[in-house]
């Protein structure tokens, strides 16, 4: 099929169809004068404890069968088995997806070229529950003999999003370790980073698939000189280890292999925190909880495999999803959890799915002629709510939206968590049922305002409605739970770019900056005349002129 025409297939067709006759004009205050509408469009898991309601989306029964077709049609569960078995879906580069493996409690063998996996995934795992102990126990110390109260995850992109994010999700449960994440080469990040800490308890955890990135590279260098000069070289050995699939490298810069956690090229950068990248993870929370984490992704693997499509949550917040980008011409879509713990979830979010589904080219390597992946965004609420919620409710972009909640707080502390929770059901209300003209008339008539005012005001007060929402509402942030939240994205990401016919597990677009940035960095270096565009060029010599 070397011409394949996405919106020439029947079930694309069926959708556009349906859109244009029966929906593009249909209003959620219709449509839930059907009062079984919670019943049909919602999913409850009572083992992991979460509720996924997905009435509040602007859909009837025809729109939710047309969209498991298309769905069906594209073979979803076909590409799941053959990315779970070890298959090398990442055809660009050759290579299996398999940070489900990392998780894989059944421990049933998965093959890739012939061998199987499951062995040294486990012998991983059991080093590093090993070091956790050991660490966390302070058997295993600094240089100077004093335990290690710090750790320092050096790794930018996949190699700090999920662990950071995970820290700071879990820091309920964390208790004799402080984790830091440095990732940014402005020396300002390492800087104001070891300025708090004490080099005799601080161990550096130096997080890289590929151990070539300028970046960590750069900020591991410093950090080494830093332990370097207060005590000799040897210290390394008590003060560094290495997260990579690159020895060779590590090595080379000075770490030794029984301090190297490995992980393998079947590991996507934005899907390993269950690898060995989940290291900092184990540090600050302990080994036991890493487990739980495993645990819960797992479960949702099951779920994702084996769950009919009608109720299988990735796959349903996968359709809905295009159901927005392809037929309602959304472009971006917010993810907003109502939970601080979760106040890097929708940044980590970025990078998975953005970096997924980003792509242009088709399963043929033909350039597609529809939209893949959104733009994802977002803030923890309430805090959105006193910015940029505004935009959301009445401007003129239409913006679908995630909301995830939990029932229970971590730690209750007087009524704080039923305020929060208040405003999440009442966004979501607010933004799928709005106010008509004839309330926003009647509320200004009881506020006394003369008929004036009132004209004056009304249109401005008046909200559409109709903007539609998810509501993830999960009984507890416990590990577990954040596991399966986590893997419920991943699969509604593998989802839509089975979908859309693109390869989620590739990153060309990153590469061509790094590129020039090496030829640039020549240049700063030896101030020598540049060829580039008259911009570039231009900017780069007042650089130059004006460094000190
Ligand atoms: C993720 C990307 C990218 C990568 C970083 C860090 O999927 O590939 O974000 O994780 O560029 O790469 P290293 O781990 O190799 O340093």
């Amino acid at each position: 099929m070397s011409n394949f025409e996405l919106k020439n297939t029947p079930t694309w067709q069926n959708l556009e169809k349906h859109y244009i006759e029966e929906i593009q004009n249909v209003h959620l205050r219709d449509l839930f004068k059907d009062e079984s509408r919670f019943n049909e469009f919602s999913v409850y898991d009572n083992n992991i404890g979460i509720t996924f309601d997905y009435s509040k989306n602007i859909i009837n029964s025809k729109t939710f069968k047309l969209l498991i077709d298309f769905a069906k049609a594209a073979k979803i569960n076909e590409y799941t088995k053959k990315m779970f078995s070890g298959e090398k879906i990442n055809w660009t580069e050759k290579r299996a997806v398999l940070h489900t493996a990392l998780r894989n409690r059944s421990n049933n063998p998965i093959y890739v070229d012939g061998k199987d996996v499951m062995p040294q995934i486990n012998a991983v795992l059991s080093k590093m529950e090993k070091f956790t102990n050991d660490l966390r126990s302070g058997k295993r110390s600094g240089f100077t003999g004093k335990k290690i109260t710090d750790v320092v995850n050096i790794g930018i992109g996949g190699s700090d999003l999920g662990p950071k994010m995970v820290c700071e999700a879990l820091k309920h449960y964390s208790d004799t370790i402080n984790v830091y994440f440095v990732s940014n080469i402005d020396e300002a990040d390492i800087d104001e980073t070891l300025k708090k800490l004490n080099p005799e308890t601080t161990l550096f955890i130096v997080a890289s698939k590929t151990f070539t990135t300028l970046e960590t590279v750069t900020n591991a260098l410093t950090a080494r000189q830093w332990i370097g000069e207060r005590f000799t070289d040897n210290a390394v050995a008590n003060h560094f280890v290495a997260l990579s699939t690159n020895i060779k490298k590590v090595k080379e810069f000075g770490i030794s292999e029984n301090n190297v956690f490995e992980f393998w090229d079947f590991v996507g950068g934005r899907y390993s925190l269950w690898s060995a990248i989940g290291l900092s993870i184990c540090c600050y929370v302990g080994f036991e909880k890493f487990k739980e984490l495993l645990e819960g992704a797992y479960y949702i693997d099951q779920h994702f495999l084996n769950t009919p499509y009608e109720k299988n949550i990735p796959i349903i917040m996968a359709v809905l999803g295009f159901w927005y980008n392809n037929f309602f011409n959304a472009s971006t879509y917010a993810v907003l959890p109502y939970s601080q713990y979760l106040h890097r979830f929708t940044a980590y979010l970025q990078q998975g799915d953005m970096e997924s589904n980003g792509k242009i080219i088709n399963f043929e390597n033909n350039r597609v002629d529809y939209k893949t992946g959104p733009i994802i965004w977002g803030e923890p609420g309430t805090n959105g709510q006193h910015s940029f919620y505004q935009l959301i409710h009445q401007g003129t972009r239409f913006i679908p939206c995630d909301f995830i909640g939990f029932v229970n707080p971590v730690k209750k502390i007087s009524d704080h968590h039923e305020k929060l929770m208040a405003n999440f059901f009442a966004q979501t209300e607010a933004l799928a049922f709005g106010l008509t003209k004839e309330q926003v008339v009647e509320n200004l008539k009881k506020t006394g305002l003369s008929q004036e005012d009132i004209k004056v005001l009304t249109n401005h007060k008046i909200f559409e409605g109709n903007r539609p929402t998810n509501s993830i509402l999960i009984n507890n942030l416990t590990p577990k739970t954040l596991g399966a939240l986590i893997a419920l994205y991943e699969h509604k990401i593998f989802s839509q770019g089975i979908m859309w016919r693109i390869n989620s597990f590739d990153q060309w677009g990153v590469e061509l900056g790094k590129v020039l940035a090496n030829i640039i960095l020549s240049e700063l270096k030896n101030e020598s005349e540049n060829s580039h565009d008259s911009s570039t060029k231009n900017l780069i010599k007042i650089f130059n002129a004006n460094k000190k």
